[in-house]
């Protein structure tokens, strides 16, 4: 490694390990490192999978790809003997923020975990010149700024490939880009990003804003632009199909370079379908086979059938895509009469107007096309897939029950152990071997050290070293100062009304007012978020503007500021997450039950030892089931309960005020002198208007016992083994959510690779 890195250093600077900067050192690592991936071998099969997915949320790659190939410990030698800091070299990379939450980032775990598993399995997705946002705050509100991060030279490899999509009235190129997916001391896969040469960064504006009808100028210019206007919502039609024509024509063409027969598809490709964006795979795939390769429409579609697959990602229904029929002809007129050939067949099997394709007001269904003409239809936690099946997707759970199935989510444990926490991954090592490294269930060999004091007080020492370092870090990056003594509660996901980020809001409001009581905790409590708002989301906008206000009111006043501090992370990132992870030792996982599918953070979390807050939705439930009911704390009305109530039109956020006044008083507070000396009174006027007369996702549901349950749990921190003890059994519980694991049952039960 030594002799390669000098070398490149000196062809391209004529500098060397010790006069090379850290940019210079980064590009010659990164440049070493894709060689030493590129000789990986790569994995092979009968059957090969495409991960088809509109975001891979992969994060930087370069420390990921250093400990696969088993490099990572002699890198970091190397460059300390140089005087040089590995984590600072990291720090110069780009990191590609190619989706915008969890299922994004499950993607980019599962590519981790395929490879790992020697499983014959790509990704395919694309290549956006600018990830999500870059968040900022400004006046205490979210701005959103572009987020660029493609260098001249990087991970991607233009491959050379180029296909051909046709839109209705013009035609774009695809160019194939292909970054390497390393496994762990195991083979390679490939992650293809499609780009199309046109795109033209100059054509964005003030913020993120461009215009949004130049197709061939903005294709891939942005991930998910905004689609509060018409114009949004078409680019991402076009966003979808040219990903999806594109990987069709891949696949095609590396099925007969393998030398199979495409008219059996089946026999040689499996295609999953990463929530509904992906879904017009279904009708490319048939429209090429039957166009291009001379089948008939029942064979083409009987085979394309037996070769996709569709996971979903959620039951909220705004998120579940319908899309006009108007914007199908504009955009993609080819597929048109596909739909109405599947819409038609789907009629035959069931009228059930509730299983339709093509509805009465002339919208596509994209999740009814998966289900149809899918084999396989998964959620993503147990009691997601529970819903699915008795509640959101029933009728077609009667129509084809063996389709159904659950998998629940995972985590690689090469970013989110032994990358994130060094510290902990060591110890863990000394205590029970290598092993884990692996095979995730051997944390289970933690347990025989549950009552061993030296160990707690080892852990504990790690999670303070954590907390010191996230200190350090917020303190160089946004200048706050955190004190490490003071327990670290943390909220990290998108911002949205479901996962309740203003319960928790209101119950640092509850906190600062029994401060100012007079009430004074054993202990400061630092609340800590990280959460980007989608830029049309207005009242989610409005919860950041109040957590930020907050924050402000608090600082501001020295009777409360040494016992509670309420922080925002901006532009909360895969990077940031890395480092707020092993820090957290209270992880929030507080959404209305129902409405997180699964929930990946708390996996994180509770892997790096934080105890969970949380209500028994997504995976909280197989958590709770797996550490215990000591080792975690939940909360609130079940999920049965919240269906019903929904169902009844039962609930009333004003009655609960009416009938709390503890309550009233935290809501009325952000609308109150303190929150407007320093925040815009229309925004929070806005935010206590939706909570008090809406409230469409409960927070007034589950406050009153959150907070009984998080006092209980802060009063339980005190007993500081006891606690350590519920960390331990937290992390050694935790290999159940290796992503290894849920791979390992797609392929058994779906894939067959
Ligand atoms: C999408 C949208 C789009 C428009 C308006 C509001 C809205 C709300 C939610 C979504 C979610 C899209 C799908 C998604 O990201 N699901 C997440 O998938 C994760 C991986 O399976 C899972 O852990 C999260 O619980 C789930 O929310």
């Amino acid at each position: 490694m030594e002799q390669r890195l000098q070398d490149i250093l000196n062809e391209r600077f004529g500098k060397t390990l010790t006069d090379a900067s850290d940019a210079e050192i980064y590009l010659a690592l990164m440049l070493f490192t894709k060689e030493r991936v590129e000789a990986m071998p790569r994995n092979t099969g009968k059957r090969k999978l495409y991960y088809v997915s509109a975001e891979f949320l992969i994060g930087k790659l370069l420390s990921n790809h250093l400990i696969n190939l088993g490099l990572f410990d002699e890198a970091k030698a190397l460059l300390a003997r140089y005087g040089h800091d590995l984590a600072a070299i990291e720090e110069q990379e780009n990191e590609p923020s190619l989706g915008n939450g969890g299922l994004g980032r499950l993607a980019a775990c599962f590519l981790d975990s395929i490879a790992t598993l020697g499983l014959y399995g790509d990704g395919a997705g694309l290549n956006y010149h600018d990830g999500l946002f870059y968040q900022r705050f400004l006046h205490d509100q979210q701005c959103e700024e572009k987020n660029p991060w493609i260098t001249p030279e990087s991970w991607l490899t233009d491959t050379g490939v180029r296909f051909t999509v046709p839109f209705g009235g013009f035609s774009l190129e695809s160019v194939l880009y292909d970054i390497r997916v390393s496994g762990y001391q195991s083979g390679s896969n490939v992650l293809h990003l499609f780009d199309t040469p046109t795109v033209d960064e100059s054509i964005i504006g003030e913020g993120i804003s461009f215009d949004k009808s130049d197709i061939a100028r903005n294709l891939t210019l942005f991930l998910y632009p905004d689609d509060s206007d018409e114009a949004g919502r078409l680019l991402r039609v076009y966003q979808q199909y040219f990903l999806v024509s594109s990987t069709a024509q891949l696949i095609l063409k590396e099925t007969k370079e393998r030398g199979c027969d495409v008219r059996r598809l089946h026999e040689h490709v499996a295609v999953q379908i990463n929530d509904t964006h992906p879904t017009m795979i279904v009708p490319e795939l048939v429209r090429l086979l039957t166009e291009q390769e001379g089948m008939t429409m029942d064979d083409a579609i009987a085979e394309v059938a037996k070769t996709c697959a569709y996971t979903n990602h959620t039951i909220l229904a705004e998120a579940l895509e319908t899309w006009p029929m108007d914007f199908m002809r504009r955009a993609v007129p080819q597929l048109v009469p596909i739909f109405e050939e599947l819409d038609r067949r789907a009629k035959q099997v069931s009228a059930d107007p509730r299983v339709a394709i093509l509805d009465d007001q002339d919208r596509v269904h994209m999740a009814h096309i998966d289900i149809h003409y899918g084999y396989s239809v998964n959620g993503v936690a147990a009691l997601h897939t529970e819903i699915l099946k008795e509640t959101e997707l029933h009728p077609f759970y009667e129509l084809y029950p063996e389709k159904f199935n659950n998998k629940t989510n995972g985590i690689t444990f090469r970013r989110w152990l032994m990358h994130c926490n060094q510290p902990l991954t060591a110890y863990l090592e000394t205590l029970i071997g290598p092993d884990f490294r692996k095979d995730a269930d051997a944390l289970s060999k933690l347990l025989a050290f549950e009552t061993d004091e030296s160990v707690l007080r080892a852990l504990d020492a790690i999670k303070q070293q954590n907390k010191r370092a996230l200190a350090a870090f917020l303190k160089e990056t946004q200048g706050v100062t955190l004190d490490p003594d003071s327990i670290f509660d943390i909220q990290i996901k998108r911002l949205h009304e479901y996962k309740r980020q203003q319960m928790n809001l209101l119950y640092a409001v509850h906190k600062y007012l029994e401060i100012k009581g007079g009430k004074i905790p054993a202990r400061p409590l630092t609340m800590i978020f990280g959460a980007k708002a989608a830029p049309a989301y207005t009242i989610a906008k409005d919860i950041i503007h109040a957590i930020l206000c907050l924050g402000r009111v608090i600082e501001n006043d020295p009777a409360v500021r040494d016992h509670l501090k309420v922080v925002m992370v901006e532009n909360y990132n895969v990077t940031k997450a890395e480092k707020l992870i092993p820090a957290c030792e209270i992880s929030e996982q507080i959404s209305l039950a129902s409405k997180e599918a699964s929930g990946t953070g708390n996996m994180k979390l509770m892997l790096n030892g934080a105890v969970t807050l949380g209500t028994r939705d997504g995976a909280n439930v197989e958590i709770a089931e797996l550490v215990g009911e000591d080792n975690i704390y939940t909360f609130g009305k079940s999920s049965e309960e919240v269906i019903r109530l929904y169902a009844e039109h039962a609930y009333c956020a004003a009655d609960l005020c009416k009938n709390d006044a503890h309550i009233a008083q935290l809501v009325d507070f952000l609308v109150g002198e303190e929150m407007r000396s320093v925040g815009d009174a229309a925004h929070l006027e806005r935010l206590h208007h939706e909570i008090v007369s809406k409230d469409w996702f409960m927070t007034l549901l589950d406050l009153a016992e959150y907070i009984t349950v998080k006092e209980r749990m802060l009063a339980d921190y005190e007993d500081r083994m006891a606690w350590t003890r519920k960390a331990l059994v937290n992390i050694a519980k935790a290999g159940f959510f290796s992503s290894d694991r849920t791979i390992a049952a797609y392929n058994d039960e779906i894939w067959h690779l």
